[in-house]
C-alpha cells in the first residue's frame, strides 16, 4: 500500500469510536497512533497511559507535531460533551472553520496530523461532520468510502434502551459467547394511539435517514466556496426535499392518513408531539421529546449566541412570498435579480435554505435553517433548563419527527409558489417528435401484471465501529423495514424517425385522494415519485426497452444501507466501488408500502430527446458514483439533465390538462397499477416471493443477477474484529 493510502486508511481510523481519547487502538486492525504529547488532552500528557495499548503487531502510526497549528480557537469552544448542530449559525461556522482547515493542507501527512490533533481536543460530532465533508471533497482523498454515520454514532439511530445492552453484549461476545442480535422492534417510539405513528416504519427507517445525513454532506450550506458551490444546488436543495415529501405523503395516502399539512400557523399549538426515544452515547443530553401542543416561542440562548424570534421568521416568509409572487428578489448590492424559469428555482433554494450562497441574508434571513432550531428548541427556547435540542436539530435525525415534513411542505409551498408563476409547458414543447410511448408493462415475481408486492424484512447492523468503551467485539442490532418484491418494467416504444437517443423518466403517484376521488392532475403532479431515469438507443419501428428495479437512479444498492462492516474491503479498487455512492435513496424503500387490498397508483413514462437533455461540459463522469444521480447529481460534475428537476411535473398544467390523462403527449404514458402490501416478516438473508413464500435470498440470486434483497448475513462472532 503506498503511503498516501496507508494514510488515507488513519484518517478513516480516526473516526472510528468517537468518544474513546486517540491512544486506545483505532480501527478493525486496532491501529496506534502516536500524536505529539502537545495534542494530547491535558490529563494525559506526560502519562504513561498512552503507551500501554501498543503491542507488537498493531500497526504504528507516528506523527509528528507542524511547525504550528491553524487557529481552531473557534471550533475548540464546543464541548466534548454537547450535540452539535448544523442548523445552529455559531456550530456552522465552527464546522465551516474545521473543514476550511482540513481541505487547506497541503498534503495528506499533515492532513492526518492536524486531523488526529481535532480528533482529540474537538466535539466528535462536529469532527466526525467536517472530517466527512474534507474527505469528500478534497482531490486526494475523494476515492474513499465514507462511512454512514450511523457506524460511528449507532444512538442517533437506535432505540436508547438498547445501548446498555449493547455494551453487555460486548462484553459477552468478548469473552467467547455466541452473539444475539438486539431486535429494534418496529414500534417502539408509539403506539396507533397516535394515528401519525402509522407512518413511523418510514420516518425512522435507518436508509432514509443516512440517505439525508449523506444529502447534507455531499451539499454543505456553509464552508470553503469550492464546497458549497455545485451547479444546480439551491435547485437540488428543493427537488430533494420536494421527493422527500411525495413520498412521505404516498405512505400517508397508503396508511389512511392525509397528505402532510404545510405548517404555517407558527403562533398555534403544534399537534403532532414526538418522543424519539434515542439516548446519547457521549453522555451528551439526550434528545428531547416534544410534547403534544407545544407552542413555538422566541430564542434566546446566549451560550450558542442564538437569539431570534418568530416575528423574524415571519417577516422574512412575508419578503419571500413577495419576491416570487412579484418573480424577483433584491441582492446585496440592492439590484434586482430576476426569477427567471432556468436559474430562479436555484437562486430561491439558496436563498431559502439558507446557504452560504445566498443573494441577501439580511433581508430574507435564514428562515429553513432557523425554523429547523425554532421548532428544536421550542421545548426549552431560552436555555433555563439547560435542554440541549431534539431531534429537528440534526440532518441524521429531522425524518424521525412528523413536524419535519410540515415544515418542509411550508418551505416546499413557497418554491411551488415560483414555479406557478412560470408558464406552462406547450404540447409542443413536452413532445417528442415521432416518439410514441404505446405500453407500460410491470412484473415481478408471484405477482399479477403491472402490481408492485412489498413486505417487511428484517437486516443486521454492526456496531462494533460505534459502541465506545467497551471489548471490540460484533455486536449487531436488528432492524425490521419496509421492502419490496424486485420488479421490471417493459416498456414498448414506437419510433417513425431515424434512430436517436431519448431519456426515459418513470414516476409512480398514488391515484386516489382522500376523499376516494380521483386525483386532478394538478394536484397529483406535486406527488410524482421519480423512480427511475435513463438513457436509450432508440431504433427505427418497435422498440422494447426493460428495466430492472435496481437499477434505479434514485437509488443506492441495499448492501450500501445494510452492509456487514466485515466485508468493507480494504484495497483501494473495492473502496472506489463503496465510495462517495452512499448519498442515494435506499432502494428498499423505493415503493410505497400500499395496503393490503392493494393501493392503487399509477406509473408514468415520457421518453424525451436526449439531445435537448445532454449537458455539454460535463467534465470526468465518475462512472463509481453515478448510482443515485437523480437525487444526489455527479460528483465533480454538473447536474446530468438540462431539464428542470422534477420535470415534466414542476409547472402548473397547460390548460385543458385537468387528468394526468389531458396531460399526456404521445412521447408519455402511464398505467394504472396496484401496490399489495404482505404483513410477512423476512428473516436476514431471506426475501419474500408472493405465493412461493419466505426464501433464501441466495437462491434468488440465481434467477435475478444483481437481485435486490441480497445482503451479507454477520459472519460468526469474533472477540476481535
Ligand atoms: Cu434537509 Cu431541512 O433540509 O432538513
Amino acid at each position: 500500500m503506498s503511503a498516501e493510502a496507508e494514510d488515507t486508511k488513519y484518517l478513516l481510523a480516526l473516526l472510528d469510536r468517537p468518544n474513546e481519547p486517540i491512544f486506545l487502538p483505532k480501527g478493525d486492525d486496532g491501529i496506534i497512533f502516536g500524536v505529539p504529547e502537545d495534542y494530547l488532552e491535558d490529563r494525559f500528557k506526560g502519562s504513561e497511559v498512552t503507551n500501554r495499548f501498543s503491542s507488537s503487531t498493531s500497526p504504528q502510526v507516528a506523527l509528528k507535531k507542524l511547525p504550528s497549528l491553524p487557529d481552531l480557537d473557534l471550533p475548540l469552544k464546543l464541548s466534548k460533551r454537547d450535540l452539535f448542530s448544523l442548523f445552529i449559525p455559531l456550530h456552522r461556522r465552527m464546522a465551516g472553520r474545521v473543514v476550511e482547515v482540513f481541505m487547506g493542507m497541503r498534503n495528506i501527512k499533515d492532513f492526518l496530523t492536524v486531523a488526529s490533533f481535532c480528533r482529540e481536543n474537538m466535539n466528535p460530532q462536529l469532527f466526525n461532520y467536517a472530517l466527512s465533508v474534507a474527505l469528500l471533497h478534497r482531490p486526494d482523498t475523494k476515492d474513499v468510502e465514507v462511512p454512514p454515520l450511523s457506524d460511528f454514532f449507532p444512538d442517533k439511530f437506535i432505540d436508547g434502551s438498547l445501548l446498555p445492552r449493547a455494551r453487555e453484549e460486548a462484553e459477552f461476545v468478548s469473552r467467547g459467547l455466541e452473539t444475539t442480535p438486539l431486535e429494534i422492534p418496529l414500534d417502539y417510539t408509539g403506539t396507533d394511539l397516535e394515528p401519525e405513528h402509522r407512518v413511523a416504519y418510514f420516518r425512522e427507517d435507518l436508509g432514509i435517514n443516512l440517505h439525508h445525513w449523506h444529502w447534507h454532506l455531499v451539499y454543505p450550506f456553509a464552508g470553503p466556496t469550492n464546497v458549497i458551490n455545485k451547479d444546480r444546488r439551491g435547485e437540488l436543495f428543493y427537488y430533494m426535499h420536494e421527493q422527500l415529501l411525495a413520498r412521505y405523503n404516498a405512505e400517508r395516502l397508503s396508511n389512511r392518513l392525509e397528505r402532510t399539512k404545510r405548517f404555517l400557523e407558527w403562533r398555534e399549538p403544534i399537534p403532532e408531539g414526538y418522543f424519539p426515544k434515542l439516548d446519547s452515547l457521549s453522555g451528551s443530553r439526550t434528545w428531547a421529546a416534544r410534547a403534544t401542543n407545544t407552542i413555538l416561542r422566541d430564542i434566546n440562548r446566549p451560550g450558542e449566541q442564538l437569539s431570534f424570534e418568530i416575528q423574524d421568521l415571519e417577516r422574512w416568509r412575508n419578503r419571500l412570498y413577495e419576491a416570487v409572487q412579484t418573480g424577483r428578489v433584491i441582492d446585496n448590492a440592492g439590484q434586482l435579480v430576476q426569477l427567471n424559469d432556468t436559474e430562479g428555482i436555484d437562486i430561491l433554494g439558496n436563498l431559502i435554505e439558507a446557504s452560504d450562497l445566498t443573494r441577501n441574508r439580511n433581508l430574507y434571513g435564514d428562515i429553513h435553517n432557523l425554523g429547523h432550531v425554532a421548532i428544536s428548541l421550542s421545548h426549552d427556547p431560552d436555555h433555563r433548563h439547560l435542554e440541549t435540542f431534539s431531534v429537528m436539530g440534526d440532518s441524521a435525525t429531522a425524518m424521525r419527527d412528523p413536524i419535519f415534513y410540515r415544515w418542509h411542505a411550508f418551505i416546499d409551498d413557497i418554491f411551488q409558489d415560483h414555479k406557478n408563476t412560470l408558464s406552462p409547458y406547450t404540447a409542443a414543447q413536452l413532445d417528442f417528435n415521432g416518439v410514441r410511448v404505446s405500453r407500460i408493462q410491470l412484473t415481478s415475481p408471484g405477482l399479477a401484471e403491472n402490481t408492485f408486492g412489498t413486505y417487511w424484512q428484517k437486516n443486521d447492523v454492526n456496531l462494533v465501529r460505534g459502541i465506545d468503551f467497551s471489548p471490540r467485539s460484533n455486536v449487531f442490532a436488528r432492524f425490521t423495514h419496509l421492502q419490496h418484491v424486485p420488479f421490471e418494467y417493459k416498456i414498448t416504444v414506437n419510433n417513425s424517425g431515424q434512430a436517436r437517443q431519448g431519456t426515459v423518466r418513470i414516476f409512480i403517484a398514488p391515484e386516489i385522494d382522500e376523499r376516494g376521488q380521483p386525483f386532478l392532475y394538478d394536484d397529483q403532479r406535486k406527488l410524482m415519485i421519480e423512480l427511475d431515469k435513463f438513457t436509450v438507443n432508440l431504433q427505427p419501428n418497435q422498440n422494447t426497452i426493460t428495466r430492472r428495479s435496481n437499477e434505479s437512479s434514485v437509488t443506492i444498492p441495499f448492501e450500501r444501507t445494510f452492509r456487514d462492516l466485515n466485508s468493507v474491503p480494504s484495497s483501494q479498487s473495492g473502496i472506489a466501488e463503496f465510495n462517495y455512492c452512499g448519498c442515494g435513496w435506499p432502494q428498499h424503500m423505493l415503493i410505497p408500502k400500499g395496503s393490503p387490498e392493494g393501493f392503487r397508483a399509477v406509473l408514468f413514462v415520457m421518453i424525451t430527446n436526449f439531445q435537448d437533455d445532454r449537458v455539454q461540459d460535463q467534465g470526468t463522469v465518475d462512472t463509481q458514483c453515478r448510482k443515485a444521480i437523480s437525487y444526489c447529481g455527479v460528483r465533480d460534475s454538473r447536474y446530468p439533465d438540462r431539464k428542470a428537476m422534477g420535470y415534466p411535473f414542476d409547472r402548473v398544467p397547460r390548460a385543458g390538462a385537468d387528468t394526468l390523462q389531458e396531460f399526456l403527449t404521445p412521447n408519455m404514458n402511464s398505467q394504472r397499477v396496484t401496490i399489495r402490501f404482505h404483513d410477512v416478516i423476512a428473516p436476514p438473508g431471506n426475501v419474500f416471493i408472493p405465493g412461493k413464500g419466505i426464501q433464501s435470498s441466495r437462491d434468488q440470486q440465481g434467477s435475478s443477477k444483481k437481485g435486490q434483497g441480497q445482503q451479507q448475513r454477520p459472519k460468526k462472532p469474533s472477540g476481535r474484529n
